[in-house]
């Protein structure tokens, strides 16, 4: 019922490039959030963590990656993109659930660690987040809650340095994010990259 994902960075890249052109015709009458430049990365923790059908995947504004990497069929993700759902894609058949709001999300997360560990059930909650959001009192929260009754989350900060265009790191007056050599590092995992594309959207006005 969910084959084994086995995309490569090409097919990644080629969707988002493919949205990418459907969106610079006006078509999409929604945001559209892009991002390229840690294919590598999403891939290899897909790969490594062996997440797979048991396993629940939390996004945000920036989860197409996401989906088609936790097994969603391209064309499903690809519709919901075109009817206007990109920054907030949801296919509950395949425990995928994103959503656009800063911080949402990761109580959500944590709930369904503590229900997976308290039905003695397999698999793991993973909250897919930016830099800027890892540093919200919610994201402290969770991952304190979560360390502490030790319940089956990860999350995962993809650090691209920005929150829309404001420097993460002038903001908060560090080099290294709050939870760099503390033990909570135990539950996140952590990586940088450049994106490849704007924020939001392709960086110009788009008319429909
Ligand atoms: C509650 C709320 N406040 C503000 C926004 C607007 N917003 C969308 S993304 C974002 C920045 C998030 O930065 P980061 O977590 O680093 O994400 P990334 O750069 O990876 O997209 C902001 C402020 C929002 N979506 N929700």
């Amino acid at each position: 019922m969910f084959p084994k994902p086995t995309l490569t960075k090409e097919d990644i890249v080629k969707f988002e490039n493919e949205i990418a052109e459907i969106f610079a015709t006006g078509a999409i009458r929604a945001p559209v959030h892009l991002r390229a430049g840690r294919e590598d990365q999403l891939i290899e923790i897909f790969k490594n963590n062996h997440i797979g059908p048991q396993d629940y995947v939390f996004g945000f504004w920036d989860s197409h990656e996401l989906a088609l990497l936790k097994g969603v069929p391209r064309e499903e993700v690809k519709k919901a993109i075109l009817e206007g759902r990109s920054i907030s894609l949801c296919f509950p058949q395949y425990n995928v659930f994103c959503s656009g709001i800063v911080g949402s999300l990761m109580g959500t997360a944590v709930g369904v660690g503590w229900a997976l560990k308290k039905q003695n059930k397999k698999g793991k909650a993973y909250l897919f987040c930016g830099d800027m959001s890892s540093e919200t009192g919610i994201f402290h929260e969770a991952v304190k809650y979560a360390y502490n009754f030790d319940l089956p989350v990860v999350f995962v900060v993809c650090d691209n340095g920005l929150s829309v265009m404001t420097k993460t790191r002038e903001v908060w007056g560090s080099d290294e994010p709050w939870f760099k050599g503390t033990k909570y590092e135990k539950k996140i995992i952590y990586f940088k990259y450049v994106n490849g594309y704007p924020h939001s959207g392709l960086g110009k006005l788009i008319k429909f």
